[in-house]
C-alpha cells in the first residue's frame, strides 16, 4: 500500500482527444455539477459558457481517482475560475449549491421540459417562456402553432425521452439492416453515436449507411425511407440534405459528393417484442410498441472513415478534433474531409486510424472517446 501523505498531482493533456476516456469515471459528483451547469448554459443558449463547464467536466472525467483536494488539479488545462468554484463547492460540503439551485429552478425545469419536445431548440422553449408557456400543459392549451416535427415530438414525448436501450438499438439495427440490404444489396450499416462507444444507454440511435462501390449509395435514403414507410416503422421522418453547406464549422468542403450526403431525422415504432411495454401515463392503456429516436445519415465510401469519426463523438470528442485540427495542425476537419491549410490539398483516409494518423494524434478507439 502507498503512504500518502500529500495527494497526486494529477496530470492531463490539453485537449480531450488527447485523451483517452472510458466510461469509468472516478469523478461523477463533480462532472455530474459541472455537465448540469454546462446543460444549462447550452439551454440558456450560451454555448461558449456551455463548452467551458462540458471541457472542465471532461478533464476530470480523465482522472485516474476521485480528486479530493484542489491542490492536486494545480496546472490542469481547462478549469476556469468558475469551473473550479463548483469543484471546491463540492469538495468542501458534498455537493454544488449552484448545481442544486440551477436543478431546482422553474426556468431550468421549464427549458428542460420544452426542449425535451424533439424540434424544439432553447431559443423557441425561450420564447414559449416569455408567453407564459411553461410546461406541456400549458403548451397544448396555448393552441400555439407547431411544426411537423414538434407534433410528433408533442405527440412521442414520453417516449423519445426515456433513454434507449442498447437491446432496443440492436433492435433497431436489425431492421434497418434488413431495410437497406433489401432496397440495395451489399449496402452496409454501421451503429454510431454513443452505443458505439459502448454507452449502454442513449437518446437515440445513430447509423451510418455506405456502399462499398463509390456512387452506389446515391438515392439510397429515399429508398430506405419508403422501406421502413411501407413497414409501418417511422412514426416521423424528415429527410435533409446534410447540413453541412450552411453550417460554420469551416472550410473544409469537398468539392464534390457534397450533395450526396443525406440525414433522416426520424422517430421509430419499435414493437415491444418480448420486453415489458412501457406504462405510460396512469390513464392510458399500456403501449405495445415505443417511440424511439433514430438517425440515419448516408455518405459515399470516399468519406466514410470521416463519417464514422464525426458520428461517433462524444459531441466534445469531436469539438476538441476539430480544435486540435485547426490550432495544431493547420488542417480543417469535418465528418467529410480533411484539409491541410498549408499544403492547399485534402488528405485522403480510409479508416479512422489514417485520420489520427494525419492529425499527429495516438489512436483513440470509440470506447475511450467518452469525454
Ligand atoms: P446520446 O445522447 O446517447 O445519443 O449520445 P451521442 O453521443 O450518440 O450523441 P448524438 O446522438 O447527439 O450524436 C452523435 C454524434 O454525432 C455526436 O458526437 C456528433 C455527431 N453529430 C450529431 N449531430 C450532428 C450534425 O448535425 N452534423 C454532424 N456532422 N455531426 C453530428
Ligand atoms: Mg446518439
Amino acid at each position: 500500500a502507498e503512504c500518502l501523505n500529500f495527494a497526486m498531482v494529477f496530470s492531463v493533456p490539453n485537449y480531450a482527444c488527447q485523451r483517452r476516456t472510458t466510461l469509468e469515471n472516478h469523478n461523477a459528483v463533480l462532472t455530474d455539477a459541472l455537465s448540469l451547469l454546462a446543460e444549462n448554459a447550452e439551454l440558456e443558449d450560451e454555448d461558449g459558457r456551455g463548452v467551458a463547464f462540458r471541457r472542465a467536466a471532461a478533464v476530470l472525467k480523465a482522472l485516474p481517482k476521485p480528486v479530493t483536494s484542489l491542490t492536486q488539479l494545480r496546472g490542469l488545462p481547462c478549469l476556469g475560475e468558475h469551473s473550479l468554484r463548483v469543484i471546491q463547492d463540492v469538495l468542501e460540503t458534498g455537493s454544488s449549491s449552484e448545481a442544486e439551485s440551477t436543478k431546482q429552478s422553474e426556468r431550468f425545469k421549464a427549458l428542460k421540459v420544452l426542449t425535451g419536445i424533439f424540434g424544439v431548440g432553447p431559443k423557441t422553449a425561450a420564447w414559449w417562456i416569455r408567453h407564459g408557456i411553461n410546461t406541456l400543459h400549458q403548451l397544448r392549451a396555448s393552441g400555439h402553432t407547431l411544426n411537423r416535427a414538434q407534433q410528433a415530438g408533442l405527440e412521442h414525448y414520453d417516449g423519445v425521452n426515456r433513454p434507449v436501450t442498447k437491446a432496443e438499438a440492436d433492435a433497431i439495427g436489425e431492421i434497418v439492416e434488413t431495410a437497406v440490404t433489401s432496397v440495395l444489396p451489399g449496402a452496409q450499416v454501421t451503429l454510431t453515436g454513443g452505443f458505439r462507444r459502448g454507452k449502454l444507454t442513449g437518446h437515440d440511435v445513430d447509423f451510418l449507411i455506405t456502399h462499398p462501390e463509390e456512387g452506389r449509395e446515391e438515392g439510397l435514403m429515399p429508398k430506405v425511407v419508403s422501406w421502413l414507410e411501407s413497414q409501418g416503422f417511422l412514426l416521423y421522418q424528415k429527410t435533409t440534405r446534410n447540413s453541412y453547406l450552411e453550417s460554420k464549422d469551416g472550410p473544409a468542403r469537398p468539392a464534390s459528393n457534397m450533395d450526396r450526403f443525406e440525414r433522416c431525422f426520424s422517430i421509430f415504432k419499435l414493437d415491444a417484442c418480448g420486453r415489458q411495454p412501457a406504462l405510460s401515463q396512469a390513464d392510458e392503456e399500456p403501449k405495445p410498441w415505443r417511440a424511439v429516436r433514430v438517425d440515419l445519415v448516408v455518405s459515399p465510401i470516399s468519406q466514410f472513415a470521416f463519417a464514422l469519426l464525426g458520428w461517433t463523438g462524444s459531441k466534445l470528442f469531436e469539438r476538441e478534433l476539430r480544435r486540435w485540427a485547426g490550432y495544431e495542425k493547420t488542417m480543417s476537419l469535418s465528418s467529410h474531409a480533411l484539409y491541410d491549410n498549408k499544403q492547399s490539398r485534402y488528405l485522403k483516409a480510409t479508416s479512422e486510424e489514417e485520420i489520427f494518423a494525419h492529425l499527429g494524434l495516438e489512436y483513440v478507439p470509440p470506447s475511450e472517446r467518452n469525454a
